[in-house]
């Protein structure tokens, strides 16, 4: 769905977060956009279905294609990135996969960080190059490695920023000159940010992927992605091939994201405070060897925080102490925080990439991408702070309690440095 920008161009980001997309079909007066579950559309003669197969006129068809309640998300989410339209679709890696599939052809290059999701790294690693696109990975956060690796070949840049996990980020002003300089376009997974904290197409990015699973949504109950451009040509060309490879998103997933989305701004409001209060309580913990957090003003890139992001986010990522063995002992013993993977919701989450989000990616490239073994990534929610850091530092303090490994932690070890998800 291409956005409506004259209805909402006007309005600050909550308010757009509660009203674009706002059903202008009313029946009834209705409030909330409604649910059109429906896979297909009645055509009011021969001549009209014809008319519309033809782009004539203007209309519904089917599903796949287009649907009343997945327009409206996607008319909020092209409005709160500042985009010319935007593609909804059944998951994030949907979303993904229909970039790499608008965008690249045999011969291409892509330049991509090294430290992404998982499954976006390994999908370009080992299915890209079934069709002939090869990749070079490169630490995005040093504008300079992006700049060594770009060839008269490359067609795509694709970062995240923050990024997961280490909750380092890419300079999107210095990755979207350099995009432009050899002609490729930048792809920006601003799952992590959210449209609240960042928009890249403000800072040159052609194109912007979402998990929605994630802040979005924002109640770990839904998947789906969206993919943002930032103009018409591209637009159309994702609609396209989402549409032709049946990657879109149904109109009941589109709703509950709807409904998720209106809270946006309180939520991540709301976590990110919290976020702000835990990553100061890690860094003075006794326990903890080092933390990532890009509202620290240890955060190597906190002057770039400041500038690209109208807050600090709600992840964190550290190290503790005795490293892989402590990292088990805290996420064993963590009462309130879920230990589970997935991030963005109400309610927070503790996890190992390596030996999970991660552990797709070979551990040599998992180390240099500074996915470390140790690496505890943190999803930090809306509950009260005081019961966050309570639940935190009771686990923490638990580590090194063990003078000699059980053979049931030995086990876990065991099991960690053979990552089998
Ligand atoms: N992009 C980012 C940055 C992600 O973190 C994820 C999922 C995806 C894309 C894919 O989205 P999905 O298809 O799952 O909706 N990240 C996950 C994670 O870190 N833990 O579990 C899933």
């Amino acid at each position: 769905m291409k956005t409506d920008l004259k209805k909402t161009v006007q309005l600050r980001k909550s308010t757009t977060a509660i009203h674009a997309g706002g059903f202008e079909h009313s029946l009834y007066g209705e409030v909330s956009v409604p649910i059109f579950q429906t896979s297909t559309f009645a055509f009011p003669s021969a001549a009209d279905g014809a008319a519309r197969f033809s782009g004539k006129q203007p209309g519904y068809i089917y599903s796949r294609l287009d649907n009343p309640t997945v327009n409206a998300l996607e008319e909020s989410v092209a409005t709160l990135e500042g985009g010319f339209g935007a593609v909804a679709t059944a998951t994030g890696m949907a979303a993904v996969s229909s970039v790499y599939l608008s965008f690249l052809s045999r011969g291409d290059l892509v330049v991509a960080g090294s430290c992404i999701y998982g499954s976006s790294r390994v999908i370009l690693e080992s299915e890209l190059i079934r069709y002939g696109v090869e990749t070079t990975f490169v630490d995005s956060s040093d504008l300079s490695n992006i700049e060594k690796a770009m060839r008269p070949e490359t067609k795509m840049v694709f970062v995240e920023t923050p990024m997961n996990p280490s909750i380092k980020l890419t300079d999107l002003a210095g990755a979207a000159a350099i995009a432009k300089k050899y002609g490729a376009l930048l792809a920006v997974d601003n799952t992590f940010a959210s449209p609240y904290l960042q928009r890249p197409i403000e800072f040159g990015a052609d194109i912007v992927i979402h998990s929605l699973t994630k802040f979005i949504n924002g109640h770990a109950d839904v998947i789906g992605g969206m993919v943002v451009t930032r103009d018409e040509e591209r637009y159309d060309r994702v609609k396209k091939v989402a549409s032709l490879f049946g990657n879109t998103m149904d109109p009941h997933q589109a709703w509950l994201i709807l409904r998720g989305l209106r809270t946006l701004a309180l939520r991540v409001d709301r976590a990110q405070e919290n976020a702000m209060k835990l990553a100061r309580f890690l860094e003075s913990h006794p326990k903890v060897t080092w933390v990532s957090y890009p509202g620290l003003s240890s955060h190597p890139q906190h002057e770039l925080a400041k500038r690209q992001m109208d807050g600090f986010g709600c992840m964190i990522s550290f190290g503790v102490e005795n490293g892989l063995e402590g990292g088990i002992t805290l996420m064993n013993n963590v009462r309130l925080i879920t230990l589970a993977v997935s991030l963005g919701g109400v309610e927070s989450l503790i996890e190992h990439p390596a030996s999970m989000t991660h552990a797709s990616i070979p551990a040599d490239e998992r180390r240099e991408a500074g996915i470390f073994d140790e690496l505890v990534r943190l999803s930090v929610g809306c509950e009260d702070f005081e019961d966050l850091r309570n639940d935190l530092d009771q686990a923490l303090n638990r580590i090194g309690e063990y003078e000699i490994r059980t053979p049931a932690l030995q086990a876990e070890i065991d099991a960690f440095q053979e990552p089998g998800c």
